[in-house]
């Protein structure tokens, strides 16, 4: 059958793509070696991200899809006759479960920094959802996002859509500030993962197929490949171990000799042991995550989790 394509609006604000050889160069210089956990998801690191949250291991995706199911009602309630915006908009199941139980809802906005993604996600929404608007802003949203520009934003309730504790990358001080930048969008709905036992959260980070491991991994082929680097994949290992004191999973490259790496005309050292951070995964209690909301100015109004506690999802009010 032919299908129209579907008229996506799209406002490209043109984010700036951090150069990722000196990102890299500057990581890797530092004592604790770092890389920031967005370098992480090139096609095939997009690909194994997709692999982990389908893992029997990984209960985040689906605990928190079953809370947007159950509680389906009572978030739609909450969206109101407001236009929802979905900062980084990669989890389309998640928006449908929403826009099926919220029919008042007529204004979908993604952004995301990944045009193309974004674009074709619009543009499915609007096949699948006769009379809703979905609006396509290409922007980084962890910067102030120009709504001054976006006339569909204007002068118009909004409610944002933060979910897959996504949010969880960042560090306590700087959710607050992510916080108080998003707080242009009025309402929040973020999804938060829990603390909860080791026993549970390290092998949601570290599985038995070793997923987990090749997403880690996998930036280290990333830049051979981009960068033209000679890691011997064979000579690291991943790690993730939670750190309960700092109520974070720290997940890291270990090397397993005393080496040195080429990176284009750098070189590189590491000793046995010695670890590259990838991510740090922070878990919060529902109070904690709510002290740290009214830190930032906001009320927290309602939090819904599944029977086993394993995951929130918050409704944030200005
Ligand atoms: C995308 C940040 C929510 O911390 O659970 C999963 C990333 N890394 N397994 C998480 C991740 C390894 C994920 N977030």
């Amino acid at each position: 059958s032919q299908t129209k394509p579907s008229p996506v609006k799209l406002y490209d604000f043109h984010p700036p793509v951090e150069d990722f050889r000196s990102a890299v160069l500057r990581g890797l210089s530092q004592p604790q070696k770092t890389l920031s956990p967005k370098f992480l998801y090139d096609k095939r690191g997009s690909e194994l991200f997709d692999a982990i949250c389908q893992l029997p291991e990984y209960y985040l995706t689906r605990t928190e899809m079953a809370i947007l199911r159950t509680y389906a009602e009572d978030v739609a309630a909450a969206l109101d006759h407001r236009v929802l915006v979905e900062l980084g908009s990669g989890s389309s199941q998640k928006i449908r479960i929403l826009l099926d139980a919220a029919p008042q809802v007529t204004t979908y906005v993604g952004v995301d920094i990944s045009r193309q993604h974004l674009q074709e996600a619009c543009a499915a929404l609007m096949q699948d959802f006769g009379g809703l608007d979905a609006i396509a802003v290409c922007a980084d949203y962890t910067q102030p996002l120009p709504i001054a520009a976006i006339p569909e934003l204007q002068n118009r309730p909004t409610i944002g859509f933060f979910p897959g504790s996504s949010i969880g990358n960042l560090e306590p001080a700087e959710v607050i500030s992510f916080l108080k930048t998003v707080a242009v969008l009025g309402d929040l709905i973020v999804g938060v993962d829990l603390k909860k036992s080791a026993a549970i959260l390290e092998p949601a980070y570290d599985d038995a197929q070793g997923v987990s491991a090749a997403f880690a991994l996998n930036v280290l082929e990333r830049i051979n490949r981009e960068l033209g680097a000679d890691f011997d994949l064979t000579q690291f290992e991943y790690r993730a171990h939670y750190n309960e004191d700092q109520g974070r999973i720290e997940m890291a490259i270990a090397s397993l000799c005393d080496q040195t790496v080429r990176l284009g005309n750098a070189e590189i050292s590491f000793r046995q042991g010695e670890t590259l951070r990838t991510e740090h995964s922070y878990k919060y209690t529902v109070d904690e995550f709510q002290l740290l909301a009214m830190e930032a100015g906001f009320k927290p109004v309602q939090v819904w989790t599944d029977e086993n506690q394993l995951f929130s999802l918050h409704h944030l009010k200005q």
